[in-house]
């Protein structure tokens, strides 16, 4: 009998735990015959049992009322490798689970947080119970990895056994928001690349997918009071970046380069998304970063334009006005379309790197700043914003903007985002932050010093700009410093891709993995259970299942072989 625990309190392994280890990997027939599970992120407390429960053509699976779709989810995803049937049947709470799968919701003895599960594999029984649905799915997600990589594939594996060793996990995240975003302005990607995202972020439990839908190279997002937006904001004349034209398909009819989504798209993905238990939050930029929806209304800009959604032509980010009150109408009229397609509670307006040189230049400007006692460009940013959070606020929802929202005095209800610091004194202060850091967070940096051996990544050469997965796997969200009262005020963390230089998904799954793997780790799992060699073990696997699902990743050293 082989127990390996691995548990929240425990700083380092124990000798006994070292020494199974030792053990398996001179046994190493013995190791791949029972199969050391490779959960990632790792589970707050998980043991080891000998045996397994083996998938058969028979294996039901056992649901409550409440619990019918994520078995069907469970079922789905099983079907397609295996070729069996997974029928699904009503719980009779009076016989006992054998040779099947029982999921339920609640009854989780220690009560267990909004997203925790208890999961016990027995050689005849699978036992997986959720505080609720949201934590039923995310045991799901544990025991889809339990199974060997092949599983996730959509083809039939015949012959294959189909093993899942028997293991006790008591779970639940460190963080309630384990983010991912995906910049579709710079480079567009269908619906079902964001789709591919979204499952890929539900199988390792991130939970939060900020969509960055409006930046300076496209306005990506239908809204039907403003039809140019998407007719003229969402495409360029070609991909722009130096970039070679052949390296992305998105490409419009007519040749132009970009794309949007239409309104029924978002409906459409925001379900997908929370079919995943998994939460979107829109982005769209302002003040600045806007060059694409003055491409399409110049009049809401200082000057009146002209502006250009190319990237190379084009000077400056683009500004809206902040003196005339037609810009925030509009702003707002957009947000309304926005609240009816996003139902969650953050509304993110991005807030980062204002230009302010043509408020200085701009009467209306420096009349709205006399008007309204502001001593300068950056007080009339936080009036900008703070104008914008009540309105946002009025509707019910929550701002939230990249840490230069700071600038001038924050909003007062407003979440911020750390790129570029603020965090630490903003949930000092009693706001929520979400940690984002350049240095830990930024996917679109390089994950080797060989840039020679990689596609193209953002920045130059040097540490700043090097960020492999141990960097992001060591990376602590909460910050030095803060007081531990105000801990709480840290919401999670999140890995940020930006797609300048990413014209392709298969580059952009390549920029993401295995780095937001050690980010779901971070988010997840308890802080003190990080162990950058055991995640290296149950990474190889992982990469497996990458390769079974056609997913493209930064090939990584396996484990015991550096
Ligand atoms: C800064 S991060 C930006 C993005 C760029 C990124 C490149 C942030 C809030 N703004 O617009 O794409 O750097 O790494």
């Amino acid at each position: 009998m082989k127990t390996i625990l691995y548990n929240n309190k425990m700083k380092y392994p124990s000798p006994i735990l070292l020494g199974i280890l030792g053990l398996c990997a001179a046994l190493n027939a013995f190791a791949a015959e029972t199969n050391l599970p490779a959960i990632i992120p790792l589970p707050a407390r998980i043991e080891a049992r000998a045996g397994a429960f083996r998938l058969r053509p028979g294996t039901r699976i056992v649901v409550d009322s409440a619990s019918r779709e994520t078995g069907e989810f469970l079922a789905q995803r099983l079907r397609q490798a295996t070729g069996y049937k997974f029928p699904i049947r009503a719980s009779d709470q009076t016989q006992p689970v054998k040779r099947a799968i029982l999921l339920a919701a609640g009854g989780l003895p220690s009560g267990g947080g909004a997203e925790a599960y208890q999961l016990t594999v027995a050689p005849d029984s699978i036992v997986l119970r959720g505080s609720n649905q949201t934590g039923l799915f995310w045991g799901v997600q544990s025991l889809l990895q339990l199974l060997p990589p092949e599983a996730l594939a959509d083809k039939p594996a015949k012959g294959k056994d189909w093993n899942i060793p028997c293991v006790q996990i008591e779970d639940q995240p460190r963080f309630a928001w384990r983010g991912f975003m995906l910049d579709v302005s710079r480079h567009f990607f269908t619906k079902e690349e964001v789709k591919q995202f979204l499952d890929l972020m539900a199988l390792y439990k991130l939970n939060t997918f900020h969509w960055h839908l409006v930046d300076s190279d496209g306005w990506r997002i239908e809204i039907k009071k403003y039809p140019r937006l998407t007719e003229i904001g969402a495409w360029r004349s070609d991909i722009g970046y130096k970039l070679d034209p052949k390296s992305s398909t998105a490409y419009g009819a007519d040749g132009r380069y970009g794309g949007f989504y239409t309104q029924a798209d978002i409906r459409e993905v925001v379900a997908y998304a929370q079919a995943r238990h998994v939460t979107i939050v829109p982005e769209i930029e302002m003040p600045g970063h806007s060059r694409a929806a003055l491409s399409a209304y110049p009049e809401f800009s200082c000057t009146g334009g002209p502006y250009s959604t190319d990237p190379d032509k084009s000077s400056g980010l683009g500004v809206y006005c902040a003196g005339k009150d037609e810009s925030f109408e509009f702003l707002q009229n957009v947000l309304t379309e926005v609240f009816d397609l996003f139902p969650g509670k953050y509304i993110h307006i991005g807030g980062d790197e204002v230009n302010k040189d043509s408020w200085k230049k701009c009467d209306r400007c420096q009349a709205r700043m006399k008007a309204e006692g502001l001593k300068n460009e950056e007080e009339l940013q936080s009036y900008f914003i703070r104008r914008m959070e009540k309105f946002i606020n009025a509707h019910g929802r929550t701002l939230i903007g990249w840490s230069e929202i700071r600038q001038g005095g924050l909003a007062e209800s407003a979440v911020v985002m750390d790129w570029i610091g603020g965090g630490l004194e903003s949930a000092g202060d009693g706001h929520d932050v979400v940690m984002s850091p350049e240095q830990f967070c930024y996917l679109d940096h390089w994950q080797s010093t060989n840039h020679a051996a990689e596609p193209r990544a953002f920045g130059k050469s040097g540490p700043k700009w090097n960020l492999p997965w141990p960097k992001v796997y060591a990376y602590e969200p909460v910050p030095a410093g803060l007081d531990p009262r105000l801990q709480s005020h840290i919401l999670g963390a999140q890995g940020n891709l930006w797609t300048e230089l990413v014209a392709s998904m298969s580059h952009a799954e390549y920029m993401a993995f295995p780095r937001l793997c050690a980010l779901s780790e971070v988010t997840w799992s308890p802080q003190a259970s990080r162990d950058e060699a055991d995640f290296r073990r149950r990474l190889d696997p992982q990469l497996r299942r990458f390769d079974c699902l056609g997913v493209n990743y930064h090939k990584v050293a396996s484990a015991g072989s550096e």
